[in-house]
């Protein structure tokens, strides 16, 4: 297919312009660096908040989850490795107001918190919890503040390239390049079959993070938790719960107290309306209201419909089957009171 070739070309051509590999002098400074404990940063609390913490701790902050599940021993990860691993990751995030490094942090935080404060650890082997971790934190590399719509509308060489599930496909395949580095291998002491079994997991992880994915998994989970089976060790209940950890990690800030929640939803809006702008002026179409800035009265309202929709049902089921994820169902259905007052429809 000629079409796709000439998209696998271009898309080749901006990667080798983009991509980029942590500076030897950066690595050398965090390796050097004392990692504050997981206490210093919160980092099994429900309510971490990124805003507080500058560049340099937010690796600190993403090195200590590794250690405090002892990934780095299980694995035999070299250190530097490590510290090249997380400094590439995060300069291959783009400086877009929402889908950024802070963002792929807090899915990271918080898949650590459902594991440890929602005791989940229990049901899953030490190469479930790698995968998932270095999943959370690359499942929206080199974001470009535009979804699967705008790739498809505006026709982009990476909707040729993966005509569903675009972004997502990308983000794997952008995480996958970083640990084809050598110096940023973090697998490299794996065997074979569990590099392989890494590797697998982690590109369903990332590519359940499509809210399509979401749709079509969601009915059958939250019908298992209700008929009360809970056999996680089967292997396609693992896939089927590792992918509704996903989105409960990725959709997390809507589960924040509302500070943050609050904070976070106008960057949502913000990178939104720039996708807006873009469809208005560059694809000359009318845009949906959620990325209209015309419409940006309504966010409250959509906030609602958002939690209504997808986030309650979401953390509800996955509370009732785990009852220690209780508190980010509850601080969910607290920011819908929330965003009720703001709609004034209280
Ligand atoms: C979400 C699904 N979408 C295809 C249509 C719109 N809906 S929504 O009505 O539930 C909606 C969600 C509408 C507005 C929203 O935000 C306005 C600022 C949101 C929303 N989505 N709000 C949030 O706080 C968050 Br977090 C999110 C998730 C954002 C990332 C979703 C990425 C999807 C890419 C396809
Ligand atoms: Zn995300």
């Amino acid at each position: 297919n000629v079409c796709k070739l000439m998209a696998k070309q271009k898309v080749a051509l901006e990667l080798l312009s983009f991509h980029a590999m942590a500076a030897d002098d950066d690595v050398k400074k965090l390796k050097k660096a004392h990692i504050p404990s997981g206490k210093y940063f919160e980092i099994n609390s429900y309510a971490f908040n990124d805003f507080q913490y500058s560049d340099e701790e937010t690796c600190y902050a993403t090195i200590r989850m590794f250690m405090d599940f002892d990934l780095i021993n299980k694995f035999q990860i070299p250190y530097d490795v490590l510290c090249c691993w997380v400094l590439s990751v995060k300069k291959n995030y783009r400086p877009v107001k929402y889908h950024n490094w802070r963002h792929a942090l807090n899915v990271a935080q918080t898949m650590f918190a459902l594991l440890k404060t929602g005791k989940m650890e229990r049901f899953m082997h030490d190469i479930e919890i790698l995968g998932l971790l270095i999943a959370c934190l690359s499942h929206d590399l080199d974001h470009r503040g535009t979804n699967n719509a705008f790739q498809t509308k505006a026709m982009t060489p990476l909707a040729t390239l993966y005509s569903t599930s675009t972004m997502e496909h990308h983000h794997f395949n952008q995480c996958a390049m970083i640990l084809s580095q050598d110096a940023a291998n973090i697998l490299k002491n794996l065997s074979p079959s569990n590099y392989r079994l890494a590797m697998s997991k982690i590109e369903h992880a990332i590519l359940a993070t499509d809210l399509a994915i979401y749709f079509k998994k969601k009915s059958k989970f939250i019908e298992m938790v209700e008929n009360g089976e809970w056999d996680w060790q089967d292997p396609d209940n693992k896939e089927l719960l590792c992918a509704m950890m996903m989105t409960a990690c990725d959709l997390s800030a809507i589960a924040k107290p509302w500070e943050i929640q609050h904070r976070v939803a106008k960057l949502v809006a913000k990178e939104f309306f720039d996708q807006g702008d873009i469809e208005k002026l560059q694809l000359n179409s009318q845009p949906i209201d959620m990325l209209n800035r015309d419409k940006k009265d309504d966010l409250p309202k959509m906030q609602i419909g958002f939690i209504d929709a997808i986030c309650l049902p979401l953390y509800k089921a996955l509370s009732e089957s785990f009852p220690w994820v209780k508190p980010l169902y509850q601080h969910c259905a607290e920011n819908r009171e929330n965003w009720m007052k703001l709609a004034e429809l209280v």
